[in-house]
């Protein structure tokens, strides 16, 4: 259990942990020379079990309320020490606020200075305590009068904290491993040595560790938990790693920090979040307020994007997006807390809901929505939720995992429990609610058989057309998975650029059937060595040119025939063969080149067509030409393979 001062300077919050450790946390040459606290200070004290407590003691100068609020991140039990002869003072109030604000609901009040006054006066400041208490998380927390001088009051005191820890549930560390660092320095001999709290999961020597949000890998060389030699550390101690990487400097890692496991990496400069104003502000926040967010032991100048409404009312909260001005590391969850610009006062604070926000859209309906669902704790019911909300784009499982700082093991879990189906985009894989990718498909299909119905003698349509005419919108990577889908499995074909449902054939007027009739053959006789059309012209004079390439033409479009060039129509069988055939010449040459003579000698193809030929391979991208020559790009059976036979 890791226990927590707070409260106003001077009041004695370093003599108390001093009384129950025997240790001065205060360690700074300039902290002795001027009695205060500035920085952080940490003690530990042997139990009778063999555990360890861990103290942080904080600052309580108000200027120095951010090193307050580094140390205030993963304490389990708080002390909010109270001078009783000043009685409450703004700082008791200020810290009262953050930690109530942090959701720290266990702790105790400790009466300090109890020496100095009259049993009338500690009456009198328990009740003031005890209704300033009332409207936080803490209401109802035990008062303990103490005097460091006489030692009064400390045994009670000391019974609470053990009691307080037997009580204490064991934190969340079937999670990814989180430290926040607060401290970073280097050690002759051992190297760089960071401290903090392990606010989740556990570590041991020897794991391999990100230091986020720079994502710079270090390896786990040796650890200390609660100031103890340890071989592993868990959530919930303060840890000491010495950490290696080589050319690791002690000035690559800072306060504000977090040392991670791999798969909780995050560096995030938008969080979606849900902020509360404290009751006591003066005015309503305004819509791009500058503040500093302070969260985990990180402190980072942000602006305020309020998502609601255009003001947010002292003691309410809202949804906002905070914009920062420097990539930090935060997870769904973490709370924090926002002081104005000048870091004189105290704002208001909430929780993280989306680390991976975008600014795009994020006042839509459907996006506050999708916070909403987000905003569950439970990770599987704010999935299925969010998957409901969002069909056509889906859910980027990677970053939904991550921000959950989830394990592999319950990644798993996850995806067990919620229906889903994923699709894979590169690195990239998206979930989608079960049955929606079907429905999306279906809605792409009803698109072309309706353009079919309306529009017998056409072609098809193009992809870009057919995204746009489908009712269920699909984002444009979804398409082309769906697109590639349907391809693959036939329901969809492809000739040239349109695409036409399986089965849609192409349609001829009783005229054209004829005309095709009597072309086919020869068409087919040529085999390889397709017949020019000016030559089938001539061996029929009665066919007319401008009927006869119409007819061409409109079987091209629907994939019968390719179109080489005015004169050069090929069947997809031919146009296979001699893909492969170009393909196979290219790869005997050296760098892979297409020899136009070549082809022409291996297959005996005239000049009239293999000149054609290969500016038809060149503008369909099959070739590619350089100043040195051809290079084949695509596959020939991928490119010309698929493609429905006449
Ligand atoms: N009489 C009396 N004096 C005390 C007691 N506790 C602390 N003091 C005195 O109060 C002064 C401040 O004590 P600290 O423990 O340094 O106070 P702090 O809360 O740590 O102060 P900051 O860290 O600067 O916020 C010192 O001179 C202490 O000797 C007490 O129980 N009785
Ligand atoms: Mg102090």
């Amino acid at each position: 259990m890791i226990v927590g001062t707070a409260g106003h300077i001077d009041h004695g919050k370093t003599s108390l942990v001093k009384s129950l450790t025997g240790f001065d946390a205060d360690r700074l040459k300039e902290e002795k020379a001027r009695g205060i606290t500035i920085d952080l200070g940490f003690a530990y004290k042997p139990l009778p079990d063999g555990g360890m407590m861990g103290f942080v003691d904080v600052p309580g100068h108000e200027r120095l309320v951010r090193n307050m609020l580094a140390g205030a991140t993963g304490i389990d039990h708080v002390l909010l020490v109270v001078a009783a002869d000043d009685g409450p003072m703004p700082q008791t109030r200020e810290h009262l606020a953050i930690l109530d604000l942090l959701g720290l609901d266990r702790g105790a009040v400790v009466l300090t200075k109890c020496d100095l006054v009259s049993p009338a006066r500690l009456a009198e400041v328990s009740t003031e305590i005890e209704e300033l208490l009332q409207p936080t998380a803490l209401a109802g927390a035990a008062i303990f009068p103490v005097s460091n001088f006489s030692g009064a009051g400390l045994a009670a005191l000391e019974q609470h904290l053990l009691q307080a820890r037997l009580c204490q549930a064991s934190r969340a560390d079937d999670d990814l491993f989180r430290l926040a660092v607060d401290r970073c320095f280097s050690l002759a001999g051992i190297g760089t040595v960071v401290t903090g709290t392990a606010v989740s999961g556990r570590v041991a020597v020897g794991d391999r560790v990100l230091v986020s949000p720079r994502k710079l890998a270090v390896r786990v060389r040796g650890l200390h938990a609660q100031n103890r030699e340890a071989q592993q550390g868990v959530a919930g101690q303060r840890l000491a790693l010495n950490l290696a990487a080589t050319g690791l400097e002690k000035s690559d890692i800072s306060r504000g920090d977090w040392i991670v496991a791999d798969a909780a990496q995050v560096a995030t400069r938008r969080i979606d979040a849900r902020l509360r104003l404290l009751p006591g502000e003066p005015r309503e926040l305004a819509h791009w307020t500058p503040v500093h967010l302070h969260l985990g032991a990180c402190d980072v100048g942000a602006r305020v994007v309020l998502l609601e409404s255009t003001a947010l009312a002292p003691g309410a909260d809202a949804l906002v997006q905070l914009e920062l001005d420097r990539d930090i590391a935060a997870w769904h969850g973490d709370r924090f807390i926002l002081r104005d610009q000048s870091a004189t006062r105290t704002l208001g604070g909430g929780s993280v809901i989306d680390p991976f926000a975008t600014a795009t859209n994020r006042r839509k309906p459907q996006r506050l929505a999708a916070l909403a669902a987000l905003e569950q704790a439970d990770p599987a019911a704010a999935l299925a939720d969010l998957l409901a909300l969002q069909p056509a784009a889906g859910v980027e499982q990677e970053a939904y995992t991550v921000a959950r700082k989830l394990q592999p093991a319950a990644r798993t879990g996850l995806l067990q429990a919620v229906p889903h189906r994923a699709l894979a985009d590169g690195p990239v894989t998206r979930l989608f609610a079960a049955g929606q990718l079907e429905s999306l498909s279906t809605g792409l299909t009803e698109a072309l058989a309706t353009h079919h119905r309306k529009q017998p003698d056409s072609p098809g349509l193009t992809p870009e057309v057919l995204q746009r005419q489908s009712t269920s919108k699909p984002r444009a990577w979804v398409f082309s998975q769906l697109l590639r889908e349907l391809i693959a499995t036939g329901r969809v074909q492809r000739a040239g650029p349109y695409l036409r449902l399986a089965g849609q054939d192409v349609a001829l007027l009783a005229n054209e059937q004829k005309l095709w009739e009597r072309l086919r053959p020869w068409l087919d006789e040529g085999g390889l060595h397709a017949p020019k059309l000016s030559d089938m012209l001539a061996r029929d004079r009665s066919l007319h040119r401008d009927q006869v390439l119409r007819l061409l033409r409109k079987l091209a479009q629907f994939g019968k025939l390719y179109a080489v060039s005015d004169e050069y129509f090929i069947q997809p069988r031919h146009l296979h063969a001699l893909a492969l055939e170009s393909q196979r010449l290219a790869a005997a040459e050296p760098h892979r080149r297409l020899n136009v003579k070549d082809l022409r000698e291996s297959l005996g193809l005239s000049r009239h067509l293999s000149l054609p030929l290969v500016e038809f391979f060149d503008q369909v991208g099959f070739t590619k030409r350089d100043p040195e020559g051809r290079r084949v790009r695509r596959d020939a059976t991928e490119m010309f393979g698929g493609a429905s036979q006449a």
